[in-house]
Order: C-alpha cells, then sequence, then structure tokens
C-alpha cells in the first residue's frame, strides 16, 4: 500500500470498520472508498459486481458483516449465516475479478472448536464440534477464511484472514439483546447509577473466561498485515489478557463506580467456557496490544460511552447493518 492507493473498506459504519478507517486517516492513506449498507447491499452480487466494476479498489478490509453476541447470535441463526455468508461470498469473489491487489478478511474466535485447548492456536481450527450458540456465524467465518484460502491456490489472488478476539471500542453496540458482554455491563451499570439501583443482572454463570481487544489496537494489526503478511495461513489476534465474566462485572462496577450487588441469570446462555488466543505468530511478526484491559474499557467509558449509548437508550431493538 502507498498513500495513493485506492483503498475500500467494507463496513466502515461499524466499530471494526471504522476504527480501521480512523487509523488509516492517521496513518495518511487518503484515497479511501466508502459505501454505507443502504448504498451499497453486499448481500447483492449485481450490485456489489458493479461497485468493484466502477470504483476498482486496489486494496480490500472486508470488515462488513452480521455481528452480535451471545443472544444474537443464539436466537437468530438463519440471519447469522446468510447475511454473513453473502457479504463475504460477493465481496471476495468481486476482489477476483476486478483485480483487487490484497483483500483482508475478518473472522472471528469463534471459528474454534468448543472445547479446544487452551490458548488456541490457528492448527486447532475444525478439530471438534463447534459452540453450539454461534455454530451459524462460526461455520460463514470458516468459509470465508477457507475460501481467501482456495482463492489464493486456485487463482493466486492475495487474501489473507485474522481471527479478532471479542472486541470494545468506541462505536459498540449498547442494545442489550443485541449486544457483546462488555458494552452491556457497561450500559447495566451507568443506568442503575443513574437510577440509583442496587442490584445488576449478569447473564450465565459469571464464570467463562473471555479475551478482550479494544478495536483500535485490531485495527493498527489488520493494517500491519495489509502492509506485512502475504501468507495463506489465518492469524489470531487477542491480547493475551483473559478474565472471567464475573471478574469483568466487578472490573466494570469499580469503573463505572456504583457498588450495586452482581445478580447472576443461569436462564441465559454461557457460550463458550474459555476462549483465549494464542496470538504468538502474530506478536512475532512485530505487531503488540497498546491497551491493557482496564484502560481500554476506561477510555471507551470517558470517551465514548456517552455519544454512542445515546443512540440506542431510547430504542427497544436495533439492527447493526
Ligand atoms: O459477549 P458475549 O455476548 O459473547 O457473551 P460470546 C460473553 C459472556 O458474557 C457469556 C455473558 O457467557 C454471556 O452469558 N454475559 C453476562 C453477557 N452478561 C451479559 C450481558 O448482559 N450481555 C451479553 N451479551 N453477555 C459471541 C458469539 O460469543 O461473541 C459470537 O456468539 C462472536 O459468535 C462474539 O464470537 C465475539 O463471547 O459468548
Amino acid at each position: 500500500m502507498n498513500p495513493n492507493s485506492k483503498i475500500y473498506v467494507a463496513g466502515h459504519r461499524g466499530m471494526v470498520g471504522s476504527a480501521i478507517v480512523r487509523q488509516l486517516l492517521l496513518e495518511g492513506y487518503s484515497n479511501l472508498v466508502l459505501k454505507t449498507s443502504q448504498e451499497l447491499d453486499l448481500r447483492d452480487q449485481k450490485a456489489t459486481y458493479k461497485f468493484f466494476e466502477e470504483e476498482q479498489p486496489e486494496y480490500v478490509f472486508l470488515a462488513a458483516a452480521r455481528v452480535g453476541g451471545v443472544w444474537a447470535n443464539y436466537t437468530r441463526g438463519a440471519e447469522f449465516i446468510y447475511d454473513n455468508i453473502m457479504i463475504q461470498t460477493n465481496v471476495i469473489d468481486a476482489a477476483r475479478k476486478y483485480g483487487v491487489k490484497k483483500l483482508l478478511f475478518l473472522g472471528s474466535s469463534c471459528i474454534y472448536p468448543r472445547l479446544a485447548p487452551q490458548p488456541m492456536k490457528e492448527e486447532y481450527l475444525l478439530t471438534g464440534p463447534f459452540e453450539p450458540t454461534n455454530e451459524p456465524y462460526a461455520l460463514a467465518k470458516v468459509a470465508g477464511l477457507k475460501m481467501c484460502i482456495a482463492y489464493r491456490r486456485q487463482y493466486g489472488c492475495n487474501f489473507i484472514s485474522i481471527m479478532p478476539t471479542n472486541l470494545y471500542g468506541p462505536g459498540d453496540n449498547y442494545d442489550l439483546m443485541e449486544s457483546h458482554v462488555l458494552p452491556a455491563l457497561l450500559r447495566k451499570f451507568h443506568e442503575a447509577k443513574l437510577e440509583r439501583k442496587k442490584q445488576v443482572v449478569v447473564w450465565g454463570s459469571g464464570s467463562p473466561m473471555r479475551e478482550f481487544l479494544h478495536v483500535n489496537d485490531l485495527a493498527s494489526a489488520c493494517i500491519f498485515l495489509m502492509k506485512n503478511y502475504n501468507d495463506e495461513l489465518w492469524l489470531n489476534c487477542g491480547s493475551g489478557e483473559e478474565i472471567s465474566i464475573g471478574a469483568l462485572a466487578e472490573l466494570i462496577r469499580e469503573i463505572v463506580n456504583w457498588q450495586a450487588e452482581i445478580i447472576y441469570d443461569t436462564s441465559k446462555p454461557d457460550g463458550m467456557p474459555r476462549k483465549l488466543l494464542d496470538s504468538s505468530r502474530l506478536r512475532a511478526l512485530g505487531w503488540q496490544p497498546h491497551y491493557s484491559l482496564r484502560e481500554g474499557i476506561t477510555d471507551v467509558y470517558n470517551n465514548h460511552f456517552e455519544k454512542d449509548y445515546a443512540k440506542y437508550s431510547k430504542k427497544v431493538s436495533y439492527s447493526s447493518q
């Protein structure tokens, strides 16, 4: 990539895509092509081909996706498999057809087996059954990374993939039925503080272990790989910092500064018992995260929460794509 390269960031209004755009602009890449999902529905193959034919992007960050937390995945699997397979298939094939120089596909740590040894290495892919609550999403993401490999082998396309751990950051989703745990708990403790409530409900048992990465750190990894990595093996991208959901709730309670009692709602699913990536391959290439979990959550709560939360606080339900 050079400063004049034409770069398409698919999904630039989402949390990941917008972080990639901010980082590209900071690094002096300004020839960006951006389309909202209203302007270009990537599930529509004809429209996607037409866009690539007209714009001829040289580099593509494929961050457009249907995403959501454990409950959204569990209850709306059809949308997660359909939207993701359609979007990624159309973009990857259009990138081949219209001669894109390089494409980065964004997957997810849920591609690995539910009971994979921890931390999870890239080679554990497809060595056991998926976590059932997010199987449709996981299957779609596995199809995406395998498609990049197949296109590289058959057509010589320089398509690479990154598998991020659970993300949070500016532009997150604060709809309680759609969101991931971290924004959900920020909202719950914040509202408890405003309403002087004595209790906050946390889903599941509190015992699952998760790893969280600030989305700005993921964006820097994506751009780093676009510049420096050209192999078929997908790479894991995590912070290496693991925490139980119960301890996360306590940390968020401390950052929001409202001493409510934590109540566990075990009618909601726990999802995967443990999900920690082994990111040593990516780190060996020279990338490392900038934010600790405490710093990252404090940044989000102090600098971004108010604006992002305002979009959701008056709505009952919201779809991100
Ligand atoms: O972040 P989360 O929704 O996604 O949930 P996953 C993580 C854990 O937090 C689960 C618990 O054990 C939840 O039960 N949790 C506690 C909560 N309170 C809450 C709450 O108020 N809201 C939410 N959402 N969770 C998703 C996958 O899994 O993560 C996707 O379904 C994807 O496919 C994504 O991989 C990164 O980590 O369980």
